[in-house]
This record gives C-alpha cells, structure tokens and sequence, in this order.
C-alpha cells in the first residue's frame, strides 16, 4: 500500500504525518517518526483527518441557494454566479457595497494563504476581515509599531529557556499559537527535567497549568497591570538591553511611562498577591535564560495590544529578546517578510482610515469583524450589501454572532468559498467546495515563521480531487478573472499576469520562495528549492533559532521603538478602567476540537458532551446552582441554555464556555455535529466590547448572569 509523508494542516504545530492510502481513500494516518519538527508526534486530530476525507456531508460540487433550499450546479455556472451578483453589487452601490471575510484555515492551506490576498485586493473593498481581529491583532499591532513590520513575531524558545512564562495559552490543549511546537508536554516537561520552572498565568488550571511548577490565577483582562508591575521591576533590576540598546529608541519614554505602576495596584486589579508577584517578577529578572510568552487570553481581551506591548519589553528588558532560551525569530526557508517583492504581504498599518459605522481603527488594511454586522445593517452610503467569506464560519466565530447571522440573511449576495453547509454558508447565494486537505499539495508558509526549530517540508497531495473540483487557488484566481472582466479592468498585462500565477500554482511560488529565501540560491548547489524538498519528504532539519539582530530589522525599522505613542496613550485607556463587573465568562479549547468546523467527524465528538459551563463551586452555591444541573446563561446580547460542570479549577467570579458549538440552526448539512449541538458561546460575547486600540474581539471578560432553569 501506498504511503504518503504530509503535514497535518489544522492546527500550527504541523504535525509530519505518515497516510497510507489504497490510491483513494485512506487506511491509516500515523504520526511521522522522521518528521524533524513533530517527531511523530500526533493528536487525535490528524487521525480524523481520514473521516473529513469520507464525510458525507463534505462538499465536493458547489451549490446554489434556490429559495430556502441548496441545490447542486455546475462549476462554470457557480463561478458566473458568484462574480455576477458581486460586480451588479459593486457597480450599483460602490465597491465598498462588497464585504470579504477571510478565516482561519486559510493560513493553513498553501494555495489559499497565498491567493486570498489576490482575491481581496480585486474585491476594491474597504470592508475587509478575517479571523485576525477575533485572534492575534494585537500582536500584529504591536509588532508593526515597534518592529516596523506585522509579521515580526518573535517565538519563545522554549528548547532551551530555563523559565518559561506562559500566559493566556493552553498548548497543551491548542498545541502551541504564535508557537509551533509539536509535543508540548514533552517541551514542558523538559525545561523541568533541566532545572527549570513552567510558570503559568491563567483565570483557570488548565491541562498546561496542572503540567507547569506553578499556576496563578488572574483575573480576566487585567494581565496589562501585572506586566506593567514587572517590567518596572525590569527596568530597575533587569540585565537591560545590552548589545540591542544601539538597536532601540525611547528607553527614557518607557521608563516614564511605567513610573505610575505599582505591585499593590497590580494584585488589587490582578486577584494575584503582592508577595507573589514580586516574588516571579525577580525570579524572572535574574534568570539565565527566561521568556514570556502570552497568546489568545492576552490578546482576545479589552488590553490586547497593551499586553503584547509589555511583554516584548520585558523580555527586551531581562536581556532575553534574540537570545538563546529567550524571545527569537525563526528563520524560515521561505521567508514572507523578507522576500523581494514581499508576497503582497505589506509590512502592514495601523488606523490610517476608520470604520463607517463605529469609527474603528482599520489595521493592516483590515476593519474588526466585530462590526461587520453594523456595516451590513445600518443604512447610508457605503452600506455592505454583498459578503464573500472564504474558510470562515463568523456566525460561531465572532462576538454577538446571532446578530451577525440575522445581518447575513438581509444581503443581496454572498458567496462562500467552503466545503461545509454550515451556520454561515448557509446564508449564502452560491457555495464553492475546494478540495479536502488530502487533496491538496502542503508547504507551510505561514508557521515556518513561528516554529521553535527551523524545518522545511513539501508534500505533493496524498488523494487526487474529484475531475474538474477547483482548488482555494483556483477558485480565487476565476473570480478575480471574471470580476475584473465585467468591470472592463482584464487587459492584455492583466491576463498575462493572472495566467502566469496559474501556471506557476501555489507550488511554483513556494519553489521560487525557497530560491530566493536565505536557505536558497545562496547556498549554492546545496539550496533548497521545490525539487531538493520532494528529494526530502519528511522535511529538512535546518536547526536551532538563531540570534537575527539587527539585520532583520533593517528594512523597516532602523531601531526597535520601546514606547510607540498609540501604546504609551493607550495607558491611559488602562488607568481608568473598571471591574467588569461579579462574573465574567472566558472561553476554553480542547483536544478534540476545532474552532467551528470538525464537529461533523463522529470520533472527534463521541463520548460526554465537552460543551459545558464550567463554574466554581462558590460561585455555583451563591446562585443555587448544583452540579450537573441546567444554567441560564445571559449577557448584553443573548443567552444560552447549557448544562454546568463545577470545579476548583475555575478561578473563583470566573465562567467557562469553549466556542465553536450551536450546531442546532436550520438549512445546515452538518447531520454528526447536529447531533452534538451545543451552544454558541458567541452569542453571548459582545461585540461592543474591543480592545479600542487594535479593534480586536474582547472575547473573554465578558460580564455574565447564571441562573438555574
Ligand atoms: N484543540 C484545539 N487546538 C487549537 C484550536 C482549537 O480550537 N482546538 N484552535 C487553534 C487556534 S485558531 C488558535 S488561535 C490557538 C489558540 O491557542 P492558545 O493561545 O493556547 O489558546 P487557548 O487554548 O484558548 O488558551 C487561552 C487561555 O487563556 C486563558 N485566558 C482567558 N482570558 C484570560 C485573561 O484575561 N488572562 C489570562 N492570563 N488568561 C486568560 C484561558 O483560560 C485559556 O486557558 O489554538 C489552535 N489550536
Ligand atoms: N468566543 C470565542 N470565539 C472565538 C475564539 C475563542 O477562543 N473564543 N477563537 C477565535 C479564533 S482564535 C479563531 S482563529 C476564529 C476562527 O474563526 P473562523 O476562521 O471564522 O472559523 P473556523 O471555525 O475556523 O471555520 C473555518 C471554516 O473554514 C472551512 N474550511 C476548512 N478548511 C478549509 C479550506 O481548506 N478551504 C476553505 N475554503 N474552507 C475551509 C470550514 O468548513 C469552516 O466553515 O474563531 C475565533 N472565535
Ligand atoms: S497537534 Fe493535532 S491538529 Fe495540530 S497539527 Fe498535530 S495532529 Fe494536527
Ligand atoms: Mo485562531
């Protein structure tokens, strides 16, 4: 039998994986013993790979809505479909009439993280969005307005660092974000084993607090005031900046900007006590080899940027930024930021214009989709009446996305690029099926840039698609084609172009990536390129992080800036925050999911359901709430009924939903997931509730009333 080696696309760690297949359908998908990153190591995830592959409820034709129905129709007419309606929109209203919404799996498919930027461009719009601004915006912000470009991410090396700090992250459940890191347990274990001590900062003890040396509780949101405390200390105590300081600007303006700080203030606004608090903050100005890392619960919440911010100073600050054990960039053989020609990736911005309706920050040429239902439902010039979403579902993904739903139904178009009929395609006029994961070749552009290991690795597809079915790539470049056709905008160049990157495909351009990118051409004969990558097919080990400063600053920033003004205004913003009130629901991941979209898979939901309320027995008794028993639960915007799991592993005023439930709405083709409905926990978060600064969701925090039913 056949055995493919590939990498496993749902989540950032890039598992190598080993598919033995018949030629067309799976046997067995294993971990890849001889993958350099992963090692073999495997979630029950990846073996669920095989049953996304036979679903039955995959799409693998388009459709077009006929009434309240769904039928079936052919690829030509679907494509003429979809860019008819977008351009009778675009040249009645204004191309800003026409809204795209861009999820997450995008990032983890080769051919659309590569080609949806095209088809955004084409779309002329304003309204664009994507999953980032319910995710990691902040880190973005910050990184452009101090390190001068948005995908200058540095990641914790956490190999080698000898104290780990991990706040707002559960790797141990999401498997590492911002951080591809197969194996978490082992990674955490390790700097254990060698001395070291896993410190975990978190409103609940998570699978990777109860594996870390110490947990702590904090209070939803106000990690800023925590971080804030101990970069003073840094500032004070910290090994500085050392052979960076020539490389950074606006020491004095930080120093001044942290002085109103105090440990007394952070532990009233934190829960954490004073004593504890300076005890870790020195513990991590004097250690060797320290970093802090913070992810979704960071940046998911009113103070995102702020919090990304101080962490990038305070690792500058302990002497722990581009240093072994510390904070590092990757070096990837396919480098999107630095790139001739920069991929059409800019080095992003930052509130150059504003939305329509509530005036939010654009940021990287991207609106918050937390207001992409008031763009839809409130009238005026500009209105969005027309929504392309390609691999999204913001229907489960977004704050208040009831409302988002109810603004989906009132548009005069919409098309959707996805292989599930789901809680948002079904708002759609007409859906586009791109092939399944298997089906499709792998490089990862995106992760490489945040892997604690540089590898590279190319998989040619492991199953062959259905004759004729279009992939993400394809489907972007035939509505870019036919839109700028209808608008008269397909010249002679224009053609050539378009037809150049189809032939080229997602591979071709991974190819000229890799000759191009520092494991390239440079290296002479030995130079990675597409061929050398197949003659590989478990990858290539290109070795540890190194140090890369200055030179990876150069072409954008000449110095990093330590207080860019829109975070030092921002303090303010902090200063005179308050409590968000007795109880407050944060969200949660597990294991066996992922975000919306793979609960149609039988063995990844068998079993007792995990979409439940969990809740501190204190808590519980003061409302009269018993374990196990049914719970009303309500916010500003809605309520769901759910049942309640109480445990001591809930910091105490603090409730938790995992999202990506409330698969019970009608016109879906989702007959596994219906099974296991659930709720949505985001009909319950608000969408008035941002981090004002990026325009990110404040998804956790979000104050809420339980009741028994
Ligand atoms: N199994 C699984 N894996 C996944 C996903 C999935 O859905 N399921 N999704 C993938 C995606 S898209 C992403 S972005 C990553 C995210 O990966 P992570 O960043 O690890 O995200 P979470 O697992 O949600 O962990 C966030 C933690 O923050 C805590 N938290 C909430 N609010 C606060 C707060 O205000 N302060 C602090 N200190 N902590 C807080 C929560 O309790 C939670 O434990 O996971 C990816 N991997
Ligand atoms: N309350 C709360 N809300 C959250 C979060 C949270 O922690 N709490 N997490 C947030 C985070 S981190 C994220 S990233 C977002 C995710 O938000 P989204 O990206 O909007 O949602 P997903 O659930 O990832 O849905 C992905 C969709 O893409 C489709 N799909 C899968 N693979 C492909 C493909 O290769 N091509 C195409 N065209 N379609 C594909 C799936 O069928 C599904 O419809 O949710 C966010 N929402
Ligand atoms: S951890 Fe699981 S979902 Fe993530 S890449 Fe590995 S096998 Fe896939
Ligand atoms: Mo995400």
């Amino acid at each position: 039998m056949p055995k493919r080696s590939t990498t496993c696309p749902l989540c950032e760690a890039m598992c190598g994986l080993t598919i033995e297949t018949d030629g067309a359908r799976v046997l067995s998908v294993r971990g890849d013993p001889d993958d350099p990153l992963s090692r073999g190591y495997l979630c029950p995830k990846g073996p669920a790979l095989a049953a996304l592959q036979d679903d039955p409820d995959r799409l693998r034709a388009p459709l077009r809505r006929v009434g309240d129905r769904f039928e079936p129709i052919g690829w030509d007419d679907a494509l003429e479909l979809a860019a008819d309606g977008l351009h009778r929109v675009a040249e009645r209203h204004g191309s800003d009439a026409v809204a795209v919404y861009v999820g997450n799996p995008t990032v983890h498919n080769l051919g659309a993280s590569i080609f949806a930027p095209l088809l955004m461009r084409a779309l002329r719009t304003k309204n664009k969005y994507s999953a980032s601004s319910v995710d990691q915006l902040p880190h973005h912000v910050a990184a452009h307005l101090m390190f001068g470009h948005q995908f200058l991410l540095p990641v914790p090396d956490v190999d080698r660092a000898e104290l780990f700090w991990v706040m707002g992250a559960n790797p141990l459940a999401s498997n590492g974000s911002l951080m591809s890191a197969p194996g978490m347990r082992g990674r955490l274990a390790a700097i254990r084993e060698r001395g070291g001590r896993v410190v975990v900062f978190d409103p609940r003890r998570t699978e990777t607090a109860v594996a870390a040396s110490e947990h702590v509780f904090v209070r939803p949101g106000t990690d800023a005031w925590l971080l804030a405390a101990t970069l003073k200390i840094a500032l004070a105590e910290g090994r500085g900046l050392g052979a960076l300081a020539p490389h950074t600007e606006r020491l004095e303006v930080l120093r001044d900007a942290m002085a109103p700080f105090t440990v007394a203030e952070a532990a009233a606004r934190t829960g954490v006590d004073a004593s504890t608090i300076e005890r870790l903050a020195r513990e991590l100005v004097r250690a060797e080899r320290a970093v802090v890392y913070g992810r979704m619960g960071l940046s998911t919440q009113r103070f995102g940027g702020l919090c990304q911010w101080l962490i990038h100073a305070i690792n500058l600050l302990t002497g722990n930024f581009d240093r072994e054990g510390g904070a590092m960039f990757a070096s990837p053989a396919f480098d999107a930021v630095h790139v001739p020609g920069g991929l059409g990736i800019g080095k992003g911005g930052f509130a150059r214009w504003r939305s329509r309706v509530r005036g939010l920050p654009e940021a990287n040429g991207e609106l918050p989709v937390a207001t992409l239902a008031d763009e839809i439902l409130t009238e005026g010039e500009g209105r969005v009446r027309a929504l392309v979403t390609s691999a999204g579902n913001p229907v489960l993904s977004t704050p208040n996305g009831a409302r988002l739903g109810r603004a989906l139904e009132t548009l005069e178009h919409m098309v959707s690029i996805d292989f599930y009929l789901n809680e948002t395609t079904r708002h759609a006029s007409v859906i586009l099926p791109p092939p399944s994961p298997l089906e499709r070749p792998h490089y990862d552009v995106a992760f490489h840039h945040l892997a604690v290991r540089n590898t590279a690795k190319l998989s040619d597809p492991v199953l062959t698609p259905p004759d004729g079915q279009l992939a993400d790539h394809e489907i972007a470049l035939a509505l870019v084609e036919r839109l700028e056709r209808r608008r008269g905008a397909l010249t002679l160049r224009r053609r050539a172009t378009l037809a150049a990157l189809r032939r080229l495909g997602p591979v071709g351009i991974v190819d000229l990536g890799l000759r191009l990118g520092p494991h390239g051409l440079r290296r002479g004969l030995g130079g990675l390129s597409a061929a050398a990558l197949r003659r590989a097919p478990h990858g290539v080990d290109l070795g540890p992080l190194v140090p890369r400063m200055p030179g990876i600053l150069r072409a954008w920033r000449h110095a990093i800036d330590l207080a860019p003004p829109p975070l030092v205004e921002d303090l303010a913003r902090l200063r005179a925050s308050a409590p968000e009130g007795e109880l407050v629901l944060i969200g949660r991941r597990h294991l066996r999911s992922n975000n919306s979209w793979m609960h149609n898979l039988p063995k990844l939901v068998a079993g007792k359901s995990i979409c439940t309320l969990l809740m501190n027995p204190a808590d519980a008794e003061a409302r009269g709430v018993a374990a196990g028993a049914r719970v009303a639960v309500t916010s500003r915007v809605g309520a769901v009924e759910v049942e309640v799991e109480l445990s001591d592993a809930m910091m105490p005023g603090v409730v938790s939903l995992p999202h990506g439930f409330g698969h019970d709405q009608p016109g879906t083709r989702l007959c596994v997931a219906r099974a296991h409905a659930g709720v949505s926990i985001n009909d319950l978060t608000d969408e008035t509730l941002l981090d004002e600064l990026t325009g990110n969701a404040a998804l956790s925090g979000v104050p809420v009333e339980v009741r028994p039913r």
